[in-house]
């Protein structure tokens, strides 16, 4: 039976005040009841608990309030499921939320404490890899703001993203350790814990009405136990959880081995459960291929799935409304075996028909598709999945059976398409297709920019799309205009609210207001002086951290994101190699100084991201030590790329670069925060890049590069790119550089291998891309002269972002694949 709330009509008590006395004395009894420390003794990391703790307190009533309502409203919820939340520091994202930066500050100041001081000591929380993740804590914001009743669904992982160093240029991956000091802002549910199990065997059982089903009867179980933040939307708008799971052993140590003296293999047990989720896995774009990662892809799930199931009955009492109450979506396939467990449940322990649970677990699921990399596509061996998840398999074939039927009898398919949509690849050794199954098991399956939807309607997903021609739909990607404007660029924000208003704090298409200021001398020497007093900041960050002088008068030329060849590091250090020679050869000329900056992280087993960090800090070296270019040309790489890193570069940058290779950058995000920050996108047809070329004009963008038809016709033809560099002897000659090791001189061939791709393939498009993206650089250096015309179009950038903000993009899973509306509660 639904189980009524009780309690919910009683007296709660008094929401805390948020005057600086209230504040700052509530901050002091934090500091001694709750961290125990005297303040006379206290630390800086004392006090950052202590502050966290009191805008906690300031958050909780909405957190109750939000989902009590949802409770009397019987409201449908979404729940987004992820392997990766990259959600960076939460504090001041809380308090500038709630609207309590100002009386905190001050209630430090009064504590002789500096807010500054403490934001910059919060840790990241780096529980994800790069765009995929931040677009999950960007979307958990965005659902709070516009008031959803959501759920993110996650990996507690004990060391998020590894830390990067340099040494000598190289990256070097130290463990990361976020929860060192504690985290105060998770609340650890003992009583929601749900057992996942693994491997063991199926059983057919008779009920006593004499019906047959399946049982599993794993052999291995560990207990995932839930952490709760709270996520608070703009304004407190409503207040959401994020639920992490962790994995803890079942019996915590076997104790009848430790009493025969086995205290090592006492333990055995907590450590392998354990395991699951110590680390965060940090392969980028490709599928990691472990059994540990399939481990955690089923603990999370499983634990999720449990848990939706059971508030669901708690609330309504029966699983046929699932679709009515539920949404689940599936951030890209990592959970896209919670279709099995969601099956195995309502079949297995719930005893409905597989047409019925079939069709629920439709209802309820939507899937995202993040990227077409081949080598990203996840797929498990058959014979791994047999021995993990027999059940699960076993519903695998079921589900199989069923769409090969429906493409064999009504869409008549051939035997190559059949091929392609089965959730079986033959092809080699017997795997799983996640992509496949993620698909088969949804209503709805989205891309996150409109050319990489098309594409994957062209691509991966053809025939499937063919068998299902209404599922494929875009959501293109959009970004929190609350992290990446207002409070990482409360100047910009200031400024703008002074000129137009702060109507766009609340709606943030009223931006568009400021395209009647472009033109305007006065405020583009504002927008312009504020660019100018982020770059300051970030020009003494670069010299703190590396020693580094760089002049904030010249150009910041900014490329940040995971290193990979399809983003195009490459193609960018190459041309900053060409303009130094040019500049050498031609000094006279007038130069617009510029200074590169590249910062990102590479996977630990990818040889050749690794490769290319150490060529941008070979070639920085040469560079930023050569007088001949002085105040011309410098090249910075800043160490351990992170979100919080991400908010001090992105407002300080007036280029961004956003050179993938057409075709390859499903959407990308960071080209939407420079363009919030009022910085000058340099790009290719690529991604959401066609789409700003599309809000904010030609004019205001510097577009270069082969088109992705045109990537594919080259790519389809043999030709060799050795042409193509002989055609180029600007291209030549720095690639004869790199290659012969003027850079290098220690190893001379360490580029060697590196060049050689571009002379035998050129799969990415370096070369054959190299003379455009020149030329468009060239006009970059035009533009930047005429200042006038550069202010304008940085400020139209600004102007026209609306359409990126993640609540545009939320309201659009809301309406078309949720089923839910915003601002209902
Ligand atoms: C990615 C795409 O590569 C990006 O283009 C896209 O913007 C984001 C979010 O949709 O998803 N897919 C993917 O696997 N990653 C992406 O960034 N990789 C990482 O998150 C490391």
């Amino acid at each position: 039976m639904p189980q009524q709330p009780i309690v919910y009509d009683a007296p709660t008590p008094e929401p805390r005040a948020t005057t600086v006395e209230a504040i700052q004395a509530e901050i002091l009894e934090r500091l001694i009841y709750s961290v125990g420390k005297d303040p006379i003794v206290a630390r800086q990391h004392d006090w950052l608990a202590a502050t966290i703790l009191a805008v906690r307190d300031r958050v909780m009533d909405r957190w109750m309030e939000s989902s009590r309502e949802t409770w009397r409203s019987s409201n449908k919820r979404v729940y987004y499921l992820s392997l990766e939340f990259l959600i960076g520091r939460l504090m001041r994202d809380a308090m500038s939320n709630v609207g309590l930066m100002d009386p905190m500050r001050a209630a430090l100041k009064n504590l002789n404490v500096d807010l500054g001081d403490l934001i910059n000591l919060e840790p990241d929380a780096a529980l994800g890899n790069g765009g995929l993740g931040r677009l999950a804590a960007c979307f958990l914001e965005s659902m709070s703001s516009v008031k959803i009743p959501a759920y993110g669904y996650g990996i507690r992982y004990v060391h998020g993203l590894f830390r990067q160093e340099m040494s000598e240029g190289w990256q070097v991956e130290l463990p990361e350790e976020w929860l060192a000091h504690g985290n105060p802002w998770e609340f650890e549910r003992r009583e929601s814990a749900y057992e996942v199990g693994f491997g063991g065997h199926v059983e057919p059982v008779t009920d006593p009405d004499g019906t047959t089903r399946q049982e599993w009867r794993p052999n291995d179980h560990v207990l995932a136990v839930a952490y709760d933040t709270p996520i608070v939307g703009w304004r407190g708008a409503r207040v959401n959880t994020l639920r992490l799971w962790s994995a803890q052993p079942i019996d915590p140590i076997l104790l009848d081995k430790f009493n025969s003296g086995d205290h090592i293999g006492a333990l055995e047990e907590s450590s392998r459960a354990e395991a699951i989720t110590r680390v965060l896995y940090p392969a980028d774009s490709t599928a990691a291929g472990q059994e540990l990662r399939l481990r955690q892809e089923f603990f999370f799930s499983s634990a999720s799935l449990q848990d939706i199931v059971r508030r669901h009955l708690q609330q309504y009492g029966d699983l046929g409304s699932l679709p009515d109450k539920v949404a689940i979506h599936l951030n890209d396939t990592h959970p896209a075996i919670s279709i099995c467990e969601l099956m195995r449940i309502l079949i297995d322990d719930n005893g409905l028909k597989w047409a019925e649970a079939w069709q629920l677990s439709k209802g309820v699921f939507g899937y995202t598709n993040h990227t077409l990399l081949p080598e990203a596509l996840e797929s498990w061996p058959v014979s791994l999945m047999e021995r993990l998840l027999p059940r699960h398999m076993q519903i695998i074939y079921q589900i199989n059976a069923e769409v090969l039927t429906d493409a064999r009898v009504r869409a008549k398919f051939t035997d190559a398409q059949i091929a392609n949509v089965s959730l079986i690849d033959e092809a080699g050794g017997r795997r799983v297709r996640m992509g496949q199954l993620a698909f088969v098991g949804s209503h709805s399956i989205n891309g996150v920019s409109a050319l990489h939807t098309e594409l994957m309607k062209q691509t991966v997903f053809s025939d499937l799309h063919k068998l299902y021609p209404e599922r494929i739909n875009n959501k293109t990607n959009g970004i929190t205009p609350r992290r990446w404007l207002m409070q990482c660029n409360p100047e910009l924000t200031k400024l703008i609210s002074d000129r137009i208003g702060p109507g766009f704090l609340d709606d943030i298409d009223l931006l568009q207001g400021l395209n009647a200021h472009a033109d305007d001398p006065t405020f583009q020497g504002q927008f312009a002086a504020v660019k100018q007093a982020n770059k300051q900041k970030l020009a003494k960050l670069i010299k703190d951290r590396l020693g580094i002088t760089v002049s904030a008068d010249a150009m910041f030329d900014v490329q940040i994101k995971r290193i990979h060849e399809y983003k195009r590091q490459l193609l960018n250090i190459i041309q900053a190699v060409a303009l130094y020679d040019e500049i050498r050869a031609h000094p006279e000329r007038d130069w617009a100084p510029r200074v590169k900056i590249f910062a990102g992280k590479a996977a630990p087993g990818y040889w050749n991201a690794k490769l290319i960090i150490k060529l941008i800090n070979d070639v920085a070296k040469v560079i930023n030590n050569d007088p001949a270019v002085r105040g011309l040309l410098k090249v910075v790489f800043l160490p351990n790329y992170n979100v919080s890193l991400a908010e001090v570069i992105v407002p300080a940058a007036d280029l961004s670069e956003q050179i993938s290779t057409a075709g390859m950058e499903a959407s990308g995000t960071g080209n939407m925060k420079f363009m919030a920050n009022g910085a000058i996108t340099i790009g290719t047809m690529d991604g959401a890049n066609v789409e700003m070329h599309k809000e904010v004009g030609p004019d205001n963008i510097v577009i270069f590069g082969l088109t992705t038809d045109e990537v594919n016709d080259k790519r389809s033809k043999n030709e060799l790119p050795q042409a193509m560099v002989d055609a180029s002897p600007r291209l030549k000659e720095a690639l004869e550089s790199i290659s012969s090791g003027v850079f290098s001189p220690d190893d001379p061939n360490r580029y060697s291998a590196l060049i050689g791709g571009i002379y035998e393939h050129d799969w990415f498009m370096v070369a054959r891309d190299f003379d455009a993206y020149v030329a468009a650089q060239a006009e970059v250096d035009v533009i930047w002269h005429d200042k006038a015309r550069w202010n304008a179009m940085a400020i139209r950038n600004t102007a026209r972002v609306g359409f990126f903000s993640s609540d545009r993009t939320i309201r659009q899973y809301a309406k078309d694949i949720w089923g839910v509306t915003p601002g209902a509660n």
